[in-house]
């Protein structure tokens, strides 16, 4: 497509940690696809785009172009190693880093932003949309229960913090609709304890969904319709469009040097235990211990991705002992892993991709959460859709990880395999033709598309 002065021109701002800038790069190249006529400017930090550009096949589309800004980190800045300090120091540099890039960019194109399609999480893309006159779209990248705990944090505040310490851990928050099953316990700390940037960020973004045109969501209708519901009444518009997982196109290339397919390919069905616990983080030492203790004292095959160097000899003498029943790589496809016949179990952090993942693959989860949504996303797949256990004590022990490998691959897991094929069936209904999500994205591309007359 040449780009005009008058074309559309979406522009999407990530969010650039963890795995978020991934599934918002996956539905511009959606939207992409389905309206060749509007350009796509997908903005995110150098760093990030390195990692997520390398993966994306995006010279396949001649409507998306990738820009960098600047993730405010001073020039030879060496890191702690606390993530928090990246994401103040990134969240310091927003919005001028981002308002400045665009004014660029329209400048070096000629083309207008006519709509800003951006993670929630940078909710003052709102203001930049109202004082361009165009609209803002949300795409929020966990599920639908956390965005709404979100939305009432003050109300919770009211309920359980008395002299900024929260009450009872174990309460449930039965007074919010659909929210019967949640603990306190299962909150994020970003929710509880306002002080931090990020914190700050997450409750002005809360306070900014009702004003953007459409909340977008990697998920699916039907799997928390209360919740589902109580979003709607509050914001404009509520569009499920996922699982992505459950997505053919576009595919995202399988990265497999590790040889992943294959050796799962001379196992036997839903015999293996894939672990990963997400792009973030790795289990501090005893826990990574206990963990290969329990698999080793099981015999049970494993494919591990592992990528903390750092700790990796923590895990020397196992990988030598069991390398004719495991495989430890530094990155698997795990797509592809989880839709392989020979996985069983998915020992996992619960971050929501990886969620919706085991769902599109029917795998049953073993849930050890540590921070932000998983807690929560633990509490949706143990306790409400039977898909899973969380490991006793909240923390992996040897005994209480043999307890849960017994329970998923062998006492209980046949029902929780049936409840994940139900669950894994109307993943798939909502992404086929005519299916809640298929239609939610034509919506999208009619808010998108028609923003240009705004
Ligand atoms: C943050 O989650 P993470 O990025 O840590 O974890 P996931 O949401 O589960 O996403 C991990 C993605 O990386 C992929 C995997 C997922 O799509 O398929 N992956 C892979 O392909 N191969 C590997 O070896 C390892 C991972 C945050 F921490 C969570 O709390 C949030 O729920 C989440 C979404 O907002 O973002």
């Amino acid at each position: 497509m040449s780009a005009q002065k008058n074309t559309p021109h979406v522009v999407a701002f990530a969010f650039p940690f963890g795995s978020h800038p991934t599934p918002l790069l996956h539905l511009i190249q959606r939207l992409a696809t389905a309206s060749p006529g509007t350009h796509f400017s997908y903005f995110n930090t150098t760093r990030s785009n390195q990692r997520v550009l390398s993966k994306a096949n995006l010279h396949v589309y001649n409507n998306v172009k990738a820009y960098d800004v600047d993730d405010g980190a001073p020039d030879g800045h060496v890191f702690s190693g606390n993530p928090m300090e990246a994401i103040e120091m990134f969240i310091k540099a927003t919005p001028e880093n981002f308002r400045k890039r665009l004014e660029d960019v329209v400048g070096e194109t000629g083309m207008k932003a006519t709509c800003l399609l951006t993670d929630a999480f940078l909710w003052f893309s709102v203001e930049m949309a109202e004082e361009m006159g165009i609209p803002w779209v949300a795409f929020w990248t966990s599920g639908p229960t956390p965005v709404s705990l979100h939305m009432y944090t003050d109300l919770i505040h009211s309920k359980f913090k008395e002299n900024g310490n929260t009450k009872d851990q174990d309460q449930t928050l039965d007074f919010l609709p659909g929210m019967s099953a949640i603990r306190v316990s299962d909150l994020p700390q970003e929710l509880l304890h306002l002080d931090r940037p990020f914190s700050r960020l997450l409750y002005d973004m809360s306070l900014a969904l009702p004003r953007a045109a459409a909340l977008v969501l990697n998920s699916f209708a039907g799997i928390e319709p209360i919740i589902e519901d109580d979003l709607k009444l509050k914001l404009q518009k509520v569009l499920n469009v996922g699982p992505f997982s459950s997505l053919t196109s576009p595919t995202p290339p399988s990265d497999d040097q590790g040889g992943c397919l294959s050796w799962l390919s001379n196992q036997a069905p839903a015999s293996v235990a894939y672990l990963s616990f997400g792009t973030m983080l790795t289990p501090p030492p005893p826990e990574l211990v206990a963990l290969a203790e329990a698999l080793e004292e099981k015999q049970i095959p494993y494919l591990w991705s592992f990528r903390d160097n750092s700790k990796r000899h923590l895990l020397e003498g196992f990988s030598e002992r069991t390398k004719s029943t495991g495989k430890i790589v530094q990155w698997a496809p795990q797509l592809q892993v989880l839709a392989h016949s020979s996985v069983g179990v998915f020992i996992t952090h619960c971050g929501w991709n990886s969620v919706m993942e085991s769902i599109t693959g029917r795998v049953p989860m073993i849930c050890r959460p540590f921070f932000g949504d998983q807690m929560i996303n633990r509490r949706l797949v143990e306790d409400v859709w039977g898909i899973g256990v969380g490991v006793e004590g909240g923390a992996f022990t040897k005994s209480g990880t043999v307890a849960a490998l017994d329970l998923v691959l062998t006492k209980e897991g046949k029902k929780m395999r049936e409840h994940i094929g139900k669950l894994g069936e109307s993943a798939s209904r909502a992404v086929a033709e005519n299916g809640s999500s298929t239609e939610n994205f034509k919506s999208l591309v009619g808010i998108v598309v028609s923003s240009h007359s705004v």
